[in-house]
């Protein structure tokens, strides 16, 4: 989602590419020496000015606006860094580039009247040092954005105006069994920022329609109280994700947690989350038992036909 953000250079990264770039320009012969200086230098300024302004309206380009992303990208960030702090930097980082085009104009335009070699080597000093003054004093700014880059860059790749199922259920009740089952492939695996867990992505057609769905193993499998704040704030961004919970039950106690324990969690799933919940008996293989209208088994792909039927039917309901 947010892979496509440029690095950002810090201040002196930024004015030694340019100054070095700057620096392999020679002009060829002139007849008189003044007119090769000043072509020279010129031509250094505007590569410097070009350079640079790339770089700055570029970032400011290609960071995202915040208001314009889906609520869970926005919540995400909200979590990650100061927001307002971020806007303050890109519109300082656009200030900047707006001060070196002016910067340039003018010094080219006095360069254009100036006759002596050392007129012009000092309008170029004084451009020099106009410059890095400029964009050193954007340094924190630059800083902070590169952070904010690397933040961004840890949400996961959900798709989030994809029509979304999320898989929850204790440990082991067989969240990863279905989902590779559901879609057949290896699924795209995340860390899901703030918990030690990670989230895995993979995608199906139902009925003709691209669906995607979230195995939340670590996420939605035990109560929030066991978890800190950051890691509850995290999780409950997965509410923006206007997705389905397809919550597995295994009552065969193979999964080791009682009925009562899977209860439990499906309480505070209900709860917390206001997503349709479709519920799924697992492992229908194991036991003749059926304490769900929904039953699948990922050994023998009994239910399968029917949960996928009723997945399909719950698509763009939220
Ligand atoms: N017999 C049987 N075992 C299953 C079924 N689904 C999952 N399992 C097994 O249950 C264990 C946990 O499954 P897994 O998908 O990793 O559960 P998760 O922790 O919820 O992701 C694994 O050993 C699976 O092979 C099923 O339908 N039938
Ligand atoms: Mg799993």
């Amino acid at each position: 989602m947010f892979t496509r953000i440029p690095t950002v250079l810090r201040s002196q990264e930024l004015i030694d590419k340019s100054f070095l770039k700057a620096s392999k320009i020679t002009e060829p012969y002139h007849p008189k020496i003044e007119d090769k200086i000043r072509k020279e230098i010129i031509d250094r300024i505007s590569t410097i000015e070009s350079i640079t302004c790339t770089h700055l309206l570029k970032l400011v380009k290609k960071f995202p606006t915040i208001e314009k992303l889906h609520p869970f990208y926005e919540d995400m960030i909200d979590l990650m860094f100061d927001v307002d702090q971020y806007k303050v930097s890109l519109s300082k980082a656009q200030w900047a580039a707006e001060r070196i085009q002016v910067l340039s104009t003018e010094i080219i335009g006095q360069l254009k009247k100036s006759k002596t070699i050392e007129k012009l080597n000092r309008l170029m000093k004084e451009y020099y040092g106009r410059y890095s003054s400029i964009i050193k004093s954007i340094d924190k700014d630059l800083q902070f954005l590169s952070k904010c880059r690397d933040w961004m860059r840890k949400i996961p790749d959900i798709d989030a105006e994809m029509p979304t199922f999320i898989i929850a259920g204790m440990p082991n009740v067989g969240k990863s069994s279905l989902l590779s089952k559901l879609t057949g492939n290896e699924p795209k695996v995340a860390i899901y920022p703030f918990t030690t867990q990670t989230i895995s992505i993979g995608y199906m057609q139902l009925n003709n329609q691209k669906i995607q769905i979230i195995d939340t193993p670590g996420i939605l499998d035990r109560p929030m109280e066991e978890r800190n704040e950051m890691e509850i704030k995290s999780i409950l961004s997965l509410r923006d994700i206007k997705g389905v919970i397809i919550f597995l039950i295994d009552p065969t106690g193979h999964s080791s947690y009682t009925m009562e324990q899977q209860e439990n969690l499906y309480r505070e799933v209900k709860q917390r989350f206001t997503s349709p919940i479709i519920r799924v008996q697992t492992k229908a293989d194991l036991t003749e038992e059926r304490i769900e209208k929904l039953a699948v088994s990922t050994s023998t792909m009994q239910g399968f036909d029917t949960l996928k039927e009723v997945m399909t039917s719950m698509i763009g309901m939220r």
